[in-house]
């Protein structure tokens, strides 16, 4: 399963809009984010360019981080 950092999530809340976030990128799928690891893992029904992923994020005010 692909895994992404992911920085600025403080809370649950962040937790739930990350997850949210990713689950409307198409093919993405079965998204854990972990709050203490900063980290989000998902599945990919299909290939999802990082780009998208990282864009995504940023609209929502976190940032993936590399
Ligand atoms: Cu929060």
């Amino acid at each position: 399963m692909p895994t992404i950092q992911i920085k600025g999530m403080s809370c649950e809340h962040c937790v739930a809009s990350v997850r949210k976030r990713l689950l409307l990128i198409d093919g993405i799928s079965d998204v854990q984010v972990d709050l203490q690891k900063n980290e989000a893992t998902y599945t990919e029904a299909k290939p999802v360019q990082l780009d998208t992923i990282k864009e995504a994020i940023r609209e929502i005010g976190y940032e993936v981080t590399d």
